[in-house]
């Protein structure tokens, strides 16, 4: 098992790789997705936002190219890390895939170019999350030990989604007015069927791993648009869509501990044991959706340990990452609260492992 430390797009710099390299992890996990242009928050936290959305989606006319994914990956290697995922990918790409829109074969063929570049320049692993609201009508407050802040859930925000946004990111401001049409069920899993069997093939050739994020916040419906992995049972519905090597999970225990069905420690133990498990958000939380709190990774619901050694036990080989901590007061609080994170994780791989 290897510790791996997340980074928004605004944090990859070399003084955050010195700080990922400091606290002990060997890997990366990158998002290149600006959840924070033109948006309420402040890119101090993780992202939250309003109805109006995170932000603005980057630029469509500009998929990641083999030579910005070579730098950053030469960037990463010479600050003495591995670049193990990308996580995410941005709206303006893709948003037609989400939504079974006009520019769907389009946007399909942007998601089959970023991977050929991915595999070119060995990135192995492509993180992302399928959902049409995405991560939205969650609340921040003192949520967490110390009143931290954190973030958390209270009810289910149904408000429908304006056109021109998806994936809680705005990808067309001029949009007429009006709202996203509701989605069947059946619907949302057929455009995942359609992803899956379109790019698949893709990213078998290129030797990159899909690795599907589950509902965060996990509930069947949200913003008035339905979810498809708001259930444990659900991923295993994702997995057996299309066999593959390279259809796999971005293990996030913290929104599988938030579900309402299903054992937690069951769940890492059925996917780990399956091979399936790519690499783990590890955060911890208290309650279940719609009414949980996020929490510091040594006070919640989940015992982290009995995770980490269920994942050993399965000899899942793959990275960890402390996915969101609450922030902790002093003059950097993201980064105090991964620091905490990381150690915590660090103390308890090195007892597993015997991972000097
Ligand atoms: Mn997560």
């Amino acid at each position: 098992m290897k510790l791996g430390l997340g980074l928004y797009r605004h944090m990859l710099t070399a003084e955050n790789y010195r700080f990922a390299k400091q606290c002990g992890c060997t890997h990366l996990v990158v998002h290149l997705v600006d959840y924070f242009f033109q948006g309420e928050d402040d890119g101090q936290n993780q992202p939250v936002g309003s109805n109006a959305g995170w932000g603005r989606a980057g630029d469509p006319h500009k998929v990641w190219t083999y030579n910005e994914l070579a730098e950053l990956k030469a960037q990463i290697n010479s600050a003495g890390l591995e670049l193990f995922a990308i996580e995410n990918l941005d709206p303006a790409h893709w948003y037609d895939v989400l939504l079974d829109g006009p520019k769907k074969q389009e946007h399909l063929e942007n998601v089959k170019t970023i991977i050929r570049n991915m595999g070119r320049v060995g990135i192995p692993v492509l993180g992302y999350n399928f959902s049409i609201p995405g991560v939205a009508g969650r609340i921040k407050g003192p949520f967490a030990r110390g009143d931290a802040i954190s973030v958390g859930m209270d009810e289910v925000d149904q408000t429908p989604i304006p056109k021109g946004m998806v994936w809680n990111m705005v990808y067309d401001p001029d949009a007429p007015a009006g709202t996203v049409p509701t989605a069947a069920p059946e619907q949302l899993w057929q455009r995942l069927s359609d992803f899956l069997e379109a790019v698949v093939p893709v990213a078998e050739e290129a030797g990159v791993t899909l690795a599907a994020h589950p509902d965060d916040p996990p509930v069947p419906m949200l913003r008035s648009q339905p979810r498809l992995v708001y259930q444990p049972r659900l991923y295993q519905k994702l997995l057996d869509l299309k066999p593959s090597s390279r259809n796999a999970l971005e293990f996030c225990v913290g929104s599988l501990a938030e579900m309402t069905e299903g054992d937690i420690y069951q769940v890492v133990d059925q996917h780990s044991r399956q091979g399936k498990v790519v690499y783990v958000h590890l955060r911890n939380v208290r309650g279940k959706a719609p009414h949980y709190r996020e929490t510091f990774i040594d006070e919640g619901d989940v015992d982290v340990f009995r995770v980490l050694e269920i994942l050993k036990r399965n000899q899942f080989q793959g990275v960890i990452i402390p996915d969101h901590t609450p922030l902790v007061e002093c003059t950097a609080p993201w980064h105090a609260g991964m620091a905490y994170a990381l150690g915590y994780l660090r103390a308890f791989l090195q007892k597993l492992d015997g991972d000097g």
